[in-house]
């Protein structure tokens, strides 16, 4: 069950959180792993599509939320405010070159999630203060992953984990084998895209991920 509520918002899991990339995979293959992620146990999805039509984008976001409704997964979807309003998605995320914050938390409304990235103490207090749920901040270590974003370093995230207070999810080249370099810290989760997208045992390296 999904509650609409704004308390709902504050039960969010962010600890593994999936954010997807298609490659030249084909949908059988794509949402097969974003099903093996849910079964597995990641906590949340990201459908993050960076090139294709509306249309298209409308019709992998329909096919992903029905995969995340069956294990009861929050989907967000990058960037397009429209197709997370199309889908009923539970939330968008947004990066430095979209909407203003808070013109996406006016258009999405007090119910939806809204995930920002950041990479500075600035952003990140700016915005939490215009009506961000959760930070992304990133790229933590080197990706290969296709990202216009630049090194942001373990101290960085700290000094952001000290000025917010709403949950802060660390992204960008985290691996099974460097996971644990976020034990003890106050992250709220950690994200991943290629570890898990290209990985040839989705529900092993989910396990493994989930244990930092
Ligand atoms: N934002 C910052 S780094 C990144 C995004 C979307 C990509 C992370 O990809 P990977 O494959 O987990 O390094």
């Amino acid at each position: 069950m999904v509650l609409k509520c704004s308390r709902w918002l504050d039960l969010i899991d962010y600890s593994l959180y999936l954010v997807t990339a298609r490659y030249d995979y084909s949908d059988d293959k794509f949402l097969n792993i974003i099903e093996q992620a849910c079964q597995a146990g990641v906590t949340l999805v990201q459908l993050r599509e960076k090139s294709g039509t509306t249309r298209e984008i409308f019709r992998l976001a329909t096919l992903v939320k029905k995969i995340t409704d069956k294990y009861h997964i929050p989907l967000i979807i990058d960037d397009r405010v429209d197709i997370c309003l199309a889908v009923d998605a539970a939330g968008v995320h947004i990066g430095d070159d979209e909407l203003p914050v808070d013109l996406v938390r006016s258009l999405i409304g007090p119910n939806k999630i809204l995930g920002v990235s950041a990479k500075t103490i600035d952003r990140s207090i700016e915005a939490q203060k215009q009506g961000a749920s959760y930070l992304g901040v990133g790229a933590i270590f080197p990706t290969t992953t296709k990202v216009k974003t630049c090194h942001t370093s373990l101290e960085t995230l700290r000094k952001i984990l000290d000025y917010v207070d709403i949950p802060v999810v660390a992204i960008g080249g985290i691996k099974t084998y460097n996971v644990k370099q976020f034990s003890g810290m106050n992250i709220a989760g950690v994200a991943v895209v290629s570890e898990i997208m290209q990985s040839d045992n989705v529900a092993d390296t989910v396990q493994k991920l989930k244990d930092y």
